[in-house]
């Protein structure tokens, strides 16, 4: 029996479906009244609501300031700080900190010593200031763990949570040795005070997700079988909010075969988002996980009903502030320049489980490393991402 006759109908079928669906499209653009507007136009009208930049509340120009404190030091790494609180009169931040090194040397000649790169066996630091811009260094909040455990080799990449009267660090770690293809998993620590002590929560709280399959034992990221799932090799830059009385972390997620030559089903950064009833978890991974498939760190906050966040450095949306009224869905609202690297926000409803959320105006971030400068550094920055302020970029002095 041959269905080949049966060919110049279904296409003629396909042909009246698409037919069907452009004079659909047509009708409802008379309706709106763009059926004469070219495709930018039709943006203007519909996604941007005629609004300017300056009258769209996700935008905003971010203006940068060096810190007093947390400079540029020779031998020191600091980098990605968390979340900045106030408690009392003071401010707090905490991030990855080296101790005095060599430079960085990559993975392959890395020892016990000498760091693969400038967030290697380093543990958190907190500084602390009263008026966000004079910091200083106090010393050690979590540290890296004993050896043999699942953060034996370094700590990095924190971020505060306030729960309950107490205080959370979550970051990234790392198990002894630090290779390529070593899986990242967060961790945390608690404590009554913002300066401690801090305990050591004895596992890690987010691990990556199903495994792929790497290809050969050389340890090169880029080769690989399988993927397995968005987040199969590592699970970085914890970024937390409580909303709906629970807790979102949000964070930073690759795939094994970063760079390879595969069709992928994942880009190689994306963010995903688990939610937990309690600090230490277990955090339960989001269903359509990954919730981005642009950005680098993690970075998100209450704002109105919603969640917004910044997407940064990768992906075919970078540059873009986002908002999802879910939390989980987002969509593109601003497109900005120069966005902060590995910013931590002065957000102080964050940890409010607020349908209201306010927004920010501040936070630090970081100046990465270079290779005449090969070590990371904290500075400050302002904008007016905040339902509270006007737009101050464009006021007229
Ligand atoms: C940063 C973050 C994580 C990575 C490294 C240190 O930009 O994404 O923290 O592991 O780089």
């Amino acid at each position: 029996m041959t269905y080949g006759k049966y060919v110049p109908v279904l296409w003629l079928v396909v042909l009246m479906i698409i037919s069907a669906c452009n004079s659909n499209c047509q009708k409802e653009d008379e309706e709106n009244g763009l059926e004469k507007l070219s495709a930018s136009m039709k943006r203007y009208k519909t996604q941007w609501e005629d609004k300017e930049p300056r009258e769209n509340e996700f935008y905003t120009c971010f203006k940068y300031k060096a810190l007093k404190g947390l400079e540029y030091e020779e031998g020191i790494s600091r980098r990605d700080p968390s979340s900045v609180i106030k408690v009392d009169d003071k401010y707090y931040v905490y991030y990855t900190r080296s101790p005095k090194t060599e430079a960085p040397v990559g993975y392959k000649r890395a020892t016990d010593k000498l760091p693969a790169n400038t967030w290697d066996l380093c543990d958190i630091f907190y500084a602390t200031s009263t008026d966000g811009k004079t910091w200083e260094e106090q010393g050690v909040a979590a540290s890296r763990g004993p050896e043999g455990e699942f953060d034996d080799r370094s700590v990095f990449t924190p971020d505060i949570m306030v729960y309950k009267g107490k205080y959370y660090l979550y970051y990234q770690a790392v198990k002894t040795p630090y290779k390529q293809r070593t899986r990242n998993v967060i961790g945390m620590s608690w404590a009554d005070s913002p300066e401690g002590p801090w305990h050591r929560h004895p596992s890690s709280v987010l691990e990556p997700g199903e495994m792929g399959e790497w290809e050969g034992e050389e340890d090169d990221r880029r080769k690989i079988k399988s993927y397995g799932a968005f987040d199969s090799h590592k699970v970085h830059d914890p970024n937390l909010i409580v909303r709906d009385g629970k807790i979102w972390m949000y964070y930073k997620a690759h795939p094994m075969g970063v760079q390879s030559k595969l069709k992928k089903p994942y880009p190689d950064f994306s963010m995903g988002v688990a939610m937990a009833e309690t600090p230490e978890g277990p955090f339960e991974k989001h269903s359509l996980n990954p919730i981005s498939a642009s950005g680098h760190e993690a970075l998100v906050w209450p704002y109105k009903e919603g969640v917004a966040t910044i997407i940064i450095a990768n992906g075919p949306e970078k540059n873009t502030v986002q908002w999802a009224r879910d939390g989980v869905n987002f969509e593109v609202k601003a497109h900005v320049v120069l966005p902060p690297d590995a910013a931590g926000l002065f957000c102080p409803d964050k940890y409010d489980n607020t349908k209201n959320g306010k927004g920010f105006t501040w936070g630090l971030c970081h100046i990465a490393q270079r290779p005449d400068r090969p070590w990371a550094y904290l500075i400050g920055f302002e904008c007016d991402l905040s339902s509270e302020v006007e737009k101050s970029q464009f006021k007229k002095e």
